[in-house]
């Protein structure tokens, strides 16, 4: 695939298993946005002080664009769409759309929060401690 340059080149941090970096990583291979991709190692990356500044809030994605910063995937999501029009990932009609926004909001919102609780309660249990870890196995592969 022959990827679209754009000038200045955006900026993705983000992290390979990060479901929120995918949504943003996948609408820029759909748009065929040429980006320069940092990962973020989620075991303490994410407070690096030179990070900090990024995102106050010590999450990715974080979307650079020049000057502009954006953080929160949807948000990323929504101004790619608005800025690269073609081809359009959103749909333009009111149900269509209503509905796409509810499903990803109930799924980052509800589904998701839950998902990884229930992990985290069961990655506990069956290692008998704190395991909350995106290197557990179980886990990842349970949500992924
Ligand atoms: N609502 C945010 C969620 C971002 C988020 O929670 N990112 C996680 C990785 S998937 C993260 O950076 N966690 C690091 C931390 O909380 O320290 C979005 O959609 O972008």
């Amino acid at each position: 695939m022959v990827l679209r340059k754009v000038n200045p080149i955006l900026k993705l941090y983000y992290t390979p298993i990060s479901l929120n970096s995918r949504r943003v990583w996948v609408a820029l291979l759909e748009k065929q946005i040429a980006f320069e991709p940092l990962a973020l190692n989620l075991d303490g990356d994410q407070f690096n002080p030179d990070f900090l500044p990024i995102n106050l809030f010590h999450r990715i994605p974080v979307l650079v664009d020049g000057d502009l910063t954006l953080v929160e995937s949807l948000a990323i999501l929504d101004y790619l769409e608005a800025k690269y029009r073609a081809p359009a990932l959103l749909p333009r009609e009111a149900k269509a759309l209503g509905i796409l926004r509810m499903v990803e909001m109930v799924t980052l919102n509800e589904l998701l929060p839950t998902i990884v609780a229930e992990n985290a309660t069961l990655s506990s249990v069956k290692s008998g401690g704190d395991c909350l870890s995106w290197e557990n196995p179980d886990f990842v592969n349970s949500v992924f």
